[in-house]
């Protein structure tokens, strides 16, 4: 199997983190691939151009984090990722990527030039995204999102969000008024999965 990822993408990052958390990554060969690029390698295999993008031995290619995340727990994982018959995981993984999307729209937004902005989208993303963080906040602070085993489908893309929040969308001040949720990120971050997939720093 073949993985197509960027460095910058939160959405590969966090495929990539389970395949080391569950021990998959020796079974997965990762391709760094260039986006929104006509000679992208990726292409051949999805014309979609997105990362993550999973390729299976019979040529299928597997996009969207939300269907290749539970597909690796069918591939005999050390862990679950999405437990079965376990709404509350799903729960919290689609939340998480509902504020994920946000944010990335509003990053979208960010990396146009000024006068094609749009401050009512970024407006509308800000509140989103925020909003979802100081819910999570409450939670973290009292006592739920537990840490205390190897990270599920919603805490380790959760960990992708908030880190790609640290070094690719500055913009946004999310440690702020959240100690809870910084402390829960930086217990997360240094997991030897999260530490070796950092993202680069980028100018936002
Ligand atoms: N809904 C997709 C989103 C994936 C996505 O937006 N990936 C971005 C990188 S963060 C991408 O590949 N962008 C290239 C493009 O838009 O052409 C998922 O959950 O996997």
């Amino acid at each position: 199997m073949r993985l197509f990822f960027s460095s910058g993408s939160p959405f590969a990052r966090a495929v990539r983190v389970a395949l080391r958390e569950t021990g998959l990554a020796p079974r997965v060969e990762e391709v760094e691939t260039a986006l929104r690029d006509p000679r992208s390698t990726l292409l051949p295999h999805n014309p979609v151009g997105r990362v993550p993008t999973l390729v299976l031995p019979d040529g299928t290619a597997l996009t969207e984090t939300a269907l290749i995340l539970p597909f690796l727990d069918t591939l005999g994982v050390a862990y679950p990722l999405l437990p079965a018959g376990d709404l509350r995981a799903r729960a919290e993984f689609g939340r998480v990527l509902g504020m994920l999307d946000g944010m990335a729209v509003w990053n979208r937004e960010l990396r146009r030039p000024p006068e094609e902005r749009s401050p009512g989208v970024i407006a509308l993303e800000t509140a989103r995204t925020s909003r979802v963080a100081d819910a999570l906040e409450a939670e973290v602070a009292a006592g739920a999102w537990a840490l205390d085993g190897p990270p599920d489908a919603a805490r380790i893309t959760l960990g992708c969000l908030l880190g790609y929040a640290e070094r690719r969308h500055r913009a946004w001040p999310w440690r702020e008024g959240r100690p809870a949720l910084a402390a829960w990120f930086d217990r997360l971050a240094a997991r030897p999965a999260f530490a070796a997939t950092v993202p680069p720093l980028s100018g936002l």
